[in-house]
């Protein structure tokens, strides 16, 4: 993009759409071989953290904060992760969670990874789960076909989060204008739309993450003439912090 000091990119007290030509990349110490682009964080207003992580080869990742439980998804590349002294092959949409704790990443290749990573509320968090976008059945989200759901993580009150991928047919649309006190962290893989989140309607496309806070008002209409995809972030199982 030329340099005209024109973004997308929008950050609002109760959301925030970030844009691929904003991000900054980080070198942590811990992370060897990562370049890191921190898309939402505490810092934002939000209660958790979206990182993307390019992994060179030979680079190792880990978490920025063991106290924190992490969802991995694997958007390119193929990885070794050690988790409790075992070994598991990713690669392309292979997706894992992972308690809070150590784990390490080894990239054979130069790699990209998701992660979505805060504080597990409660005292039993699950057990490591792995799994791949693939083998998770795609239903129509409230009877439509043109809105297919992808629910990622297992249907247990253990989880205080889930992770679902949502696609869209080309004019598919979600059926209402939701508000919730939930919030969404939220990563457009493919295709293109225009989100509304409260009165504001962005044009967005893949490559793009939104944050939205408690009872943002929030719709999407998938455009263009392909499907559009985004996985998202929400809290679960939890009541809000006061009922
Ligand atoms: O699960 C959800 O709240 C979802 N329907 N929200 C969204 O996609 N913005
Ligand atoms: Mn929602």
């Amino acid at each position: 993009m030329s340099n005209t000091g024109i973004t997308r990119t929008s950050v609002h007290p109760n959301h925030a759409l970030i844009c691929p030509e904003s991000h900054i990349p980080l070198h942590f110490p811990e992370l060897p071989g990562c370049e890191c682009v921190v898309l939402i964080s505490p810092e934002m207003g939000a209660k958790f953290s979206q990182t993307l992580i390019q992994v060179a080869a030979g680079g190792i990742a880990r978490p920025l904060r063991e106290t924190d439980e992490t969802f991995l998804l694997i958007l390119e590349g193929s990885v070794t992760l050690n988790f409790a002294g075992e070994q598991h092959q990713m690669a392309t949409d292979d997706f894992c969670y992972l308690p809070p704790g150590p784990w390490q990443v080894d990239a054979a290749q130069a790699s990209q990874l998701m992660t979505f990573s805060k504080p597990y509320i409660g005292t039993d968090a699950p057990a490591a789960h792995f799994s791949s976008l693939s083998a998770v059945p795609a239903e129509p989200f409230l009877g439509d076909p043109d809105a297919l759901l992808q629910v990622l993580l297992p249907d247990h009150p253990s989880y205080d989060w889930g992770i679902n991928l949502f696609q869209f047919a080309p004019g598919g649309t979600l059926p209402q204008v939701e508000s919730h006190f939930m919030e969404h962290g939220l990563y457009l893989l493919e295709g293109q739309g225009v989100y509304r989140l409260g009165d504001h309607w962005y044009p967005v496309e893949a490559g793009d993450t939104i944050w939205m806070g408690p009872f943002l008002p929030q719709w999407y209409a998938a455009i263009g003439k392909t499907p559009s995809r985004y996985i998202y972030y929400k809290e679960m199982n939890r009541p809000p912090i006061k009922a």
